[in-house]
This record gives C-alpha cells, structure tokens and sequence, in this order.
C-alpha cells in the first residue's frame, strides 16, 4: 500500500463521525448529499460496513415525498453558515421529523453509488442484501425529481438554487445573477474564516444565494410555487447526467435482485431523459453540452468540466463523444495545464484560483476518468487519472487545485478545505 493510499485513509477516518462522513473539519461540518455518496465508494475499498452506515444515514433523511436534502444538520456548530434556523426546512409539510436538513437537494448521485459499492464488494452477496434493503428510497428519490422537478415533461429535470449544482459559484450564474437584483443582507460568514476569501464566492454572490432560499421559505419549499417563481431554474448536465448515470444502475441492480416491476419505469424515464437531453442541451456551436437557464428560456454557452460529465453516464454517441474530448483537449489540455479545469480557461471569466470558476476538482476528474474509460478513449483517461494522481501528490488532500502546472512547484497549488475526504475516497478507487 502506497504512502498517499495511507494518508488518504486517514483522511477518511478523520473525518468519519460515527454513522456518516463530514466533507471537511470546521468549514463543513455536517453530511452532504453527494460528498456522501462518493465518500462510501472510498469507504467500501477498506470498511464495507462504514460504506454501508453512510448510504443508510443519508437515505434516512428522506422527506416523506422522496427529496433527499443537500445538508443533514446531525449536530449544532457554529462554524458554518447557513445553518437550520436561517433554512427552515421544517416549513415543508413533508419534510423529515428526525433531523434538521436544508430544503434544497444536490445531484442524485446515490443510483450509481449502489453499484460502483456492489462492483468492489468482495463479498456480493452480502452486499446485495444491503442493496436490497435500500435501493427502493433511491428509486422514490428519482420519482420525487421526474414528478416534481419537469414541469413540460422533457425528462429533464430542474435546479432551483446554485447550491443544488454542487458547482456553487460557477461563472455560468453569472448570468442569472445578472436577471436579479437582491437586497443587502447582514451575516456573518463563516466559510471565509477557514479559508482565503480569495478563494471563496464574493459577500453580493452569498446575497443571492440567500435571497433564493428566501423566496422558497416564502411558499413552505413547495415546488410548484418555486418552478413558478424562483428566479433561478435550471436544467444542468451534470445533475441531469447523475440522474440518467443513476438511472441506469438502478436498471442493472433491480434485474440482478430479480425485481422487474420498478424497471420498465425506470426504462421510460431513461429513454426520454436521454433523447431530451442530447437534443437541447448538446450545442453544436460549442461541441459540448451546456447548462439551459428555464426561467429565463435560454441555453447558457459556457464550456466547463459540467459539458463533459455526460461521458461518464454514456449519452453522446461514440462520434460525438470523440468530438467533445478534441474539443476538451483543444481548451483544457494544453501541456501546461492539469485536466480537467473546472471552467473554461480561454474564457476571460476563467479564475484559476476561485472555488468553481476554474480550479480543478477530483470528483469531476473522476467522472471524466471513467466516462473516457466507457468510451475506451484510454490514452486521455490515463492523464486524468495521472494528473489527478500528482495534484494530491503534490500538495495534500485539498479541495480543489490550480490547473496551471507551474503553480504546483512549491505544494501551493490545492485550494479550499484540506483533508477534503471525496479527494481521499476518489483517490482510493482510483489507485485500486
Ligand atoms: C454549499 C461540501 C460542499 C460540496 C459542494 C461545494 C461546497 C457548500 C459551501 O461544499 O458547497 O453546499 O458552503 O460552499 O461546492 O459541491 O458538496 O463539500
């Protein structure tokens, strides 16, 4: 076992709290959504068990209409902001008795969680017994997002907050930010206190995040006053893509139990939601797939790391899987450049060093890695993986790194949090 195999475990164990992981000490605190689900894929490589808890955690926040919120506030901190009393989730009729959460969601990762947990299981059947006792919350979870979250029935479904994306302060919002004019609000931050603030969205961005969250609780979360009202509503590949990735291992893991009945839906779901979303979000103009803004009824043309994620749940065809990474390679991949930065760096609103507005993230890496797998378009993938492989080398478990290589010459160039546990767990799977 290798010295950064070690440490990354460590990592992990650190930042385990008994029945779920924290994405990072201090800055945050509590489990998220999808940090969970790709935290248990690290886990399951070393402690089946712990892998197992976390997934049973999370799925024990589900609300009683099937949303499965973005933050379970399990214990009181003051060290994060916003927390339960500025959310108020609890205004929802349906929302969980048990643990105080946000009322927001973030991307379904849990399906295909399932199955990467069941392929590295040395022990099938006992994991699909686990499985069995679990998968039919995931599927009530889809149902929640094609029944609540696809108001013209295109099997895409929506995002009402940024905060949902997983990809916060992408300059993609920047245009929505702009169709918006928030009041002033007063509050302490927190996140700025653990970390540069350079490195951190601005205090005008954090009034818009609020101010969404302020029309929500304004109608108790419900869904349809927040498809009527909210100023942000977006279909984004990288959530919609989680759901089809998602999608398909649930079809794969119903058959393996031999339970038929839930699958001919999910077949249903799949096919619209694949035709829907190569036919509006695919821009022939840019070559990759791009973000629809359905409040404001415009596609958003913005290259970045979300355009490729499709790869990894298989929906552009081999032609035009091929034509995206030429273009990914022609804009990301420069040979003083680690793939795959998180915003396009040719753009003059690339930030190299700003939270999503360019720095490289591991979990998309690792999506990247194994969508270029899918299509047998090995040679790149081995350099996503070696990339990803030299960033945590260099620097430490951070949360996000520089993409520029010439940065990485002093272990400055990782960004954010440190002992940040997806970069620990992903990078586990990768060495495996
Ligand atoms: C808000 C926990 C989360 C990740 C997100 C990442 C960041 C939170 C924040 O941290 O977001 O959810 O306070 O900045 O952007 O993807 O899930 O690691």
């Amino acid at each position: 076992m290798s010295e950064l195999y070690k440490k990354a475990i460590e990592v992990l164990e650190n930042n385990w709290r008994g029945r779920f992981s924290i994405p990072c000490a201090k800055l945050y605190p509590f489990q998220w959504f999808w940090d969970s689900g790709l935290i248990a894929i690290g886990l399951a490589h070393f402690d089946m068990e712990k892998a197992e808890t976390e997934i049973k955690t999370l799925l024990d926040s589900q609300w009683g209409n099937g949303f499965i919120p973005h933050i379970i506030f399990h214990s009181e901190s003051d060290s994060y902001f916003p927390g339960p009393d500025f959310h108020r989730s609890d205004l929802h009729p349906q929302s969980s008795k048990k643990y105080n959460s946000t009322g927001m969601t973030q991307p379904p990762v849990t399906g295909f969680v399932l199955e990467e947990i069941y392929r590295i299981s040395k022990d099938k059947k006992a994991t699909l017994k686990f499985i069995e006792s679990t998968i039919d919350k995931v599927f009530f979870n889809h149902q929640y997002f094609y029944n609540n979250r696809d108001p013209h029935n295109e099997g895409l479904v929506y995002i009402y907050h940024n905060w949902e994306s997983g990809t916060d302060n992408s300059p993609i919002w920047d245009d929505i930010w702009d169709t918006m004019n928030p009041p002033e609000y007063t509050f302490e931050r927190r996140d700025t206190t653990h970390v540069d603030p350079s490195q951190r969205p601005s205090k005008r961005e954090y009034d818009h995040y609020l101010y969404i969250i302020d029309i929500a609780k304004e109608h108790n979360y419900s869904d349809a006053k927040i498809a009527e009202l909210s100023p942000f509503l977006v279909q984004d590949p990288l959530f919609n893509a989680m759901l089809i990735k998602s999608n398909e291992s649930l079809i794969y893991l119903y058959e393996k139990l031999g339970k038929h009945e839930k699958v001919s839906q999910l077949k249903k779901w799949q096919e619209k939601s694949i035709q829907s979303f190569n036919s509006k979000l695919f821009d022939e103009e840019i070559g990759a797939y791009v973000h629809y803004d359905l409040r404001n009824e415009r596609p958003l043309q913005f290259l970045s790391s979300s355009s490729f994620s499709p790869l990894f749940a298989g929906i552009p065809d081999e032609e035009r899987a091929n034509a995206m990474v030429e273009v990914m390679l022609k804009k990301f991949g420069g040979e003083h450049q680690y793939l795959c930065a998180s915003f396009d760096p040719t753009s003059e609103r690339f930030n190299p060093k700003k939270y999503w507005r360019g720095p490289v993230w591991i979990n998309l890496n690792w999506m990247l890695y194994n969508g270029l797998k899918k299509y047998e378009i090995n040679d790149i993938a081995q350099r996503v993986k070696q990339d990803t492989i030299d960033m945590l080398q260099n620097n430490g478990f951070y949360e996000y790194f520089d993409s520029r290589k010439e940065m990485h010459n002093n272990g400055k160039a990782g960004y954010g949090g440190n002992n940040f546990s997806w970069s620990a767990a992903l990078l586990i799977d990768l060495l495996e």
